[in-house]
C-alpha cells in the first residue's frame, strides 16, 4: 500500500504492462495526518464518488469518523489505484458547515425547522398544486450522484405515484448525449465496451475527452500501456493542449464546435481507402449507403477548412483509425456539450461499426459518463427515460411498468417524451410549473446563463425545495432546504461508465438530523399517502435493500438486467458488470459480442430522432428501416455553431474541468489539499492571443460575452489560437453577494440557453467572447498548480 503525493503526482508510479496482460496492482491510500493503518478500526467497502470511473475503495473509519481511504487491489476497475479527489475528498463529510437540520424560509430568511415542519410544507404545497393544476405544476431535478435505489424510488414516486412527467437529472447536462448516441446507433442505452479494452487496444482515440484529469485512474491504465511493450497509438481530439494531447501520437486541435465536420472527414477517408469491414457492415448494420452519401461531401480539404486543421492531419488521423487492428474510442464533453452533440457522437459509433471494431477485446466505443452514478439515473428512469430503458412510445413497455407498480397505465405519463430539464426550467420561467424539487445538484452554478437561472429560481411564485448536504448557491434561493446524508453515510449501489455495479456501504452516521435521500423520498410518499391500485402504500419498499430488490424486478428482461445481483453477492465480490442474470451469472464484460443488438422494434428503448431537428421517428418508420434490430449507421451534415466569434466578441470561449476540483466544489473546496491546488478561477489563453492582448501570465483579465463577464488570472498555455478556456467549478465569490461584486467568476455567467436537438444537452462549450486586460500582475500570481504533466509518461516508446 502506498501513501502517495496525490497532488504533485496525480497519476502515481508507472506499472508498465504488455498488450493482453493483466494490469498490475498498485494500492493507493491516504489517511488523516498522524494516523497509521493500525489506528483504523474498520474498512468499509465502497467506490469512488467524484467521477464516473467507479474505482473500488475502502473507507477507513475510526472514532465514528471517516479518516481515510484505500484502493481495493482486487477491484476490476482500478486494481487498487485512487485519484487525487478520492484520496482527499472524503474530508468534506466532516466539514463543520454540513447541513444538520431542515431550513424553511420565514420572513425572507432561511431558519431552522423540524422535519415535520419542513415535510408538511412540501406536502401541503404539493397537494394544493395537484388540486389547482394537476401534476404538470410539479417538477423534479435530480442528480447523477445518488444511488440506484434512490433514483428508482424517485422515478416510481414521481411517474407512478404522482403521475408527473417533469422529472429529469443533471445527467441532462452531463451524458444525455451518451445515452442519445447509444440509442440512435444501438436502439438502446448501455455501454458496449469495457475498461479492460484498454489492456488489449492497439489504437486508442479520445474525442473531446480529457481523461487524464477527469478519469485519472483510467488514464493511469493508458499510461501504463504507453510505458510497456508494444504501446498503443494514441489520438487526441481537443482544441487545447492537455495531458492527453501531450502523451498522444497525434493531436488534432480543431476549432471548437466543428466535431461533425471532422468526423465526417475522417469517415470519408476511411470509406475512400476501403478500410471498411464490409462483412460486419453487411451482417450487423443498416444505413451504410446513407452514411457514405453524407460523408462524400467531406473530403479532407473541406473538413480541414471548417475545422481549421491541415488536410494532412485529417488524413493521418484517418490512417491511424483506418489501419488499427484493435481500435478503442472514447467520447466525452468536448463532443457532448456542443450544438451537434449527438450527430458528432454517433459518428464515433459509426467509425467503430464500419471498422468492425465491436464486441472483441480491445475494440469498441466508450460513450463515457461523467458522474459516479449517472448510469443509474438513466437506467432507473429518473431522467428523460422510462425505468429499465423502456420506450415511452411503446404502449406495451408502459403497460409493463404499470403492472410492475400496480398502477393504472394512464397514471404513467407517456403522451410524449418525458420533459427535459431545459423545458422544465422554461415552464418554471413562464409560471406553469410552480414547485421544483432539486436533489443533489447545484443548478445556480451548473446551468447555463446564470442570471436567467437565478431569476427563475428566486421567483416568489415558484416553491423551491433543495435537498443537499451543504448550503449551496441553490439552497440560498430555496423555500425549504432538506439536509441529506452523503456517500459514506448511507448504503446503496452505483454503476460506473462500463456497467460495473458496486455496493457502497454506510460507514458512519450522517451529521445532525441529516437523512438519506432514499428515506426522504419514501417519507414524502408516505406523507402524500400514495397508494397503488389495491390501496396499498406505494412504493412498497422501505429501505435500501428492499428498494434494490424492487429495482431488480423492474430491470428483469431489460438490457440492464440486475436480477443476478444481490447485496450478498456484491459483498462477496464487489464490482460486477450488468447484465447479470441466469444467462450471465458473473456479469457481462462486453455487449453485442454475438452481433445481436437491443434494437428490435418491440424491444428497443427508442425509435430514434432526426439528427438535425430532433423530431422523434415514428414507430412504423423505425420498423421499416430496421426490422431486424441491427445497429444503425445514422449521420448528418455539419452546421456552424449558433454563436460564433465576430467583431465585438472575437474569441471562442470553451470551459471544462481541472483535475483537482469537482463541479461546483461543494466537496473539493472543503478538502484543504485539493482547494490549495486550485483555489481560484483562471483563464487559459494562447501565447499569440496573450501577446496581442498585452497579457502575461498572472495578469487579471476580463472575459465578456453577451450574457456577462468574468474576472480571472491569465494562464498562458497551449490552447488553440482564438480559443479561451475557463474552468467551470467556481461559483460566486461570496454567497451573501452573488454576482457583480468584484466581477463574477462562474463560467456559466457567460454561457447561453440552447441545447442539442436530439439529446437536449445544453451547449456549455459554445460562446463568443471578448478579452481585456484589467490589471497587471502585482506579484507572482496565486495560480493553480500547473498539471504536472511532464513526467507522466515513462517513455519506452510512447506512441509510434
Ligand atoms: N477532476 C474532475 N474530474 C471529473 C469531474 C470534475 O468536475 N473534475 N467531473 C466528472 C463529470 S460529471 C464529467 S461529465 C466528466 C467530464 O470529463 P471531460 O469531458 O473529459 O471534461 P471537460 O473538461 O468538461 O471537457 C473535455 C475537453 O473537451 C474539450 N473541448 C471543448 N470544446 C470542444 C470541441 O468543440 N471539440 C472537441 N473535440 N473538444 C472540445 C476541452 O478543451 C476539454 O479538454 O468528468 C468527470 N470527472
Ligand atoms: N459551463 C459548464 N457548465 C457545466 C459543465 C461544463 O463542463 N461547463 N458540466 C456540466 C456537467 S457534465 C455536470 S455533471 C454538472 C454538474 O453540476 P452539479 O450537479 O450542479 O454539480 P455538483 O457540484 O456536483 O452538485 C451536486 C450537489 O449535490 C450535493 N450532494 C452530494 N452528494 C449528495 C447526496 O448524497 N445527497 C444529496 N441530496 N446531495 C448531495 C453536493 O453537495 C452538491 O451541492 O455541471 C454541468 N455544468
Ligand atoms: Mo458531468
Amino acid at each position: 500500500m502506498t501513501r502517495r503525493d496525490g497532488i504533485g503526482d496525480p497519476w502515481g508510479r508507472r506499472t508498465p504492462y504488455a498488450p493482453g496482460e493483466a494490469w498490475p496492482v498498485r494500492v493507493d491510500s491516504h489517511l488523516a495526518d498522524g494516523l497509521e493503518p493500525s489506528d483504523v478500526e474498520r474498512w468499509v467497502p465502497s467506490a469512488a464518488v467524484l467521477h464516473s470511473n467507479g474505482d473500488g475503495l475502502d473507507i477507513a473509519v475510526a472514532g465514528g469518523e471517516i479518516v481515510g481511504v484505500r484502493g481495493q487491489a482486487r477491484d476490476r476497475v482500478n486494481h487498487g489505484r485512487l485519484d487525487p479527489k478520492d484520496l482527499f475528498g472524503w474530508q468534506a463529510n466532516a466539514s463543520p458547515d454540513r447541513l444538520r437540520t431542515p431550513l424553511v424560509r420565514r420572513g425572507g430568511v432561511l431558519v431552522e425547522a423540524t422535519w415535520d415542519e419542513a415535510m408538511d410544507l412540501i406536502v401541503s404545497r404539493t397537494k394544493e398544486l395537484l388540486e389547482e393544476q394537476g401534476p404538470g405544476a410539479l417538477g423534479f431535478h435530480t442528480s447523477g450522484q445518488l444511488f440506484a435505489e434512490e433514483y428508482y424510488t424517485l422515478a416510481a414516486v414521481v411517474r407512478g405515484g404522482l403521475g408527473c412527467h417533469h422529472l429529469d437529472g443533471n445527467t441532462r447536462l452531463c451524458t444525455s448525449t451518451a445515452a442519445a448516441a447509444l440509442k440512435e446507433t444501438f436502439g438502446c442505452d448501455g455501454q458496449p465496451s469495457s475498461y479492460t479494452d484498454i489492456d488489449h487496444a492497439d489504437t486508442i482515440a479520445l474525442f473531446g475527452h480529457n481523461m487524464a484529469e477527469t478519469q485519472t485512474v483510467l488514464w493511469t491504465r493508458v499510461l501504463d500501456r504507453l510505458a510497456g511493450p508494444s504501446p498503443p497509438v494514441l489520438l487526441c481530439v481537443d482544441p487545447r493542449e492537455t495531458p492527453v494531447s501531450r502523451a498522444a501520437t497525434l493531436h488534432l486541435a480543431p476549432r471548437p464546435g466543428t466535431n461533425v465536420a471532422l468526423m465526417n472527414g475522417l469517415l470519408h477517408e476511411i470509406v475512400e481507402h476501403g478500410w471498411v469491414d464490409q462483412d460486419f457492415v453487411e451482417r450487423c448494420t443498416v444505413g451504410y449507403d446513407e452514411l457514405v452519401a453524407t460523408v462524400a461531401d467531406y473530403p479532407p480539404e473541406r473538413a480541414a477548412e471548417i475545422c481549421g486543421l491541415d488536410a494532412s492531419e485529417i488524413r493521418e488521423a484517418a490512417r491511424l483509425l483506418g489501419t488499427a487492428k484493435r481500435l478503442l474510442c472514447t467520447v466525452l464533453q468536448g463532443f457532448y456539450q456542443s450544438h451537434q452533440a449527438t450527430a458528432a457522437s454517433v459518428q464515433v459509433n459509426n467509425l467503430v461499426l464500419v471498422r468492425g471494431m465491436l464486441g472483441k477485446p480491445g475494440a469498441g466505443v466508450l460513450q463515457m459518463n461523467g458522474q459516479p452514478t449517472a448510469e443509474n439515473t438513466r437506467e432507473c428512469g429518473a431522467d428523460g427515460d422510462l425505468t429499465g430503458f423502456r420506450n415511452w412510445a411503446n404502449d406495451a413497455h408502459v403497460a409493463e411498468l404499470a403492472r410492475l407498480w400496480n398502477v393504472e397505465q394512464k397514471q404513467i405519463p407517456h403522451y410524449g417524451p418525458p420533459t427535459h430539464l431545459m423545458q422544465i426550467l422554461r415552464y418554471a420561467e413562464n409560471g406553469t410549473l410552480r414547485m421544483l424539487w432539486v436533489s443533489a445538484t447545484n443548478p445556480a452554478v451548473s446551468l447555463p446563463e446564470l442570471h436567467r437561472i437565478r431569476s427563475i429560481l428566486s421567483q416568489q411564485r415558484l416553491f423551491l425545495v433543495v435537498q443537499d448536504a451543504f448550503r449551496t448557491e441553490t439552497a440560498e434561493l430555496a423555500d425549504v432546504v432538506l439536509p441529506a446524508a452523503m456517500w459514506g453515510e448511507k448504503t446503496g449501489t452505483f454503476t460506473n461508465a462500463d456497467r460495473t455495479v458496486h455496493l457502497s456501504e454506510k460507514a458512519i452516521d450522517p451529521p445532525g438530523q441529516a437523512r438519506s435521500d432514499l428515506d426522504i423520498f419514501l417519507d414524502y410518499a408516505r406523507r402524500m399517502d400514495l397508494r397503488d391500485q389495491d390501496a396499498e402504500p406505494f412504493p412498497s419498499w422501505h429501505d435500501a435493500e428492499s428498494a434494490f430488490e424492487a429495482w431488480k424486478r423492474a430491470s428483469a428482461g431489460r438490457p440492464c438486467d440486475y436480477r443476478g445481483l444481490s447485496y450478498r453477492k456484491l459483498r462477496a465480490h464487489n464490482g460486477i458488470q450488468w447484465p447479470c442474470n441466469d444467462e450471465h451469472p458473473e456479469g457481462t464484460e462486453r455487449l453485442y459480442t454475438d452481433g445481436k443488438f437491443f434494437a428490435q422494434p418491440d424491444y428497443c428503448e427508442s425509435y430514434g430522432r432526426d439528427l438535425v431537428t430532433g423530431a422523434p421517428t415514428e414507430p412504423m418508420e423505425y420498423r421499416a428501416m430496421n426490422p431486424e434490430g441491427k445497429a444503425m449507421l445514422r449521420s448528418a451534415g455539419y452546421f456552424p455553431p449558433h454563436e460564433e466569434p465576430g467583431e465585438q466578441f472575437p474569441y471562442f470561449l470553451i470551459n471544462g474541468r481541472t483535475i483537482y476540483q469537482f463541479h461546483t466544489r461543494t466537496k473539493t473546496a472543503r478538502a484543504p489539499q485539493l482547494e490549495a491546488a486550485a483555489p481560484e478561477v483562471w483563464l487559459e489563453v494562447s501565447e499569440a492571443d496573450a501577446g496581442s492582448a498585452g497579457l502575461v501570465e498572472g495578469d487579471l483579465a476580463e472575459v465578456r460575452t453577451a450574457r456577462g463577464s468574468v474576472l480571472a488570472r491569465v494562464r498562458v498555455g497551449g490552447i488553440r489560437q482564438g480559443v479561451l478556456f475557463l474552468p467551470f467549478h467556481y461559483g460566486y465569490w461570496d454567497l451573501d453577494q452573488p454576482a457583480d461584486k468584484d466581477g463574477d467568476r462562474a463560467a456559466n455567467e457567460l454561457t447561453f440557453t440552447d441545447w442539442d436537438p436530439v439529446s437536449k444537452q445544453p451547449l456549455f462549450k459554445t460562446a463568443a467572447a471578448a478579452l481585456h486586460k484589467v490589471e497587471a500582475t502585482p506579484e507572482p500570481p496565486r495560480l493553480p498548480v500547473p498539471s504536472p504533466v511532464e513526467e507522466q509518461v515513462v517513455t519506452s516508446g510512447a506512441g509510434r
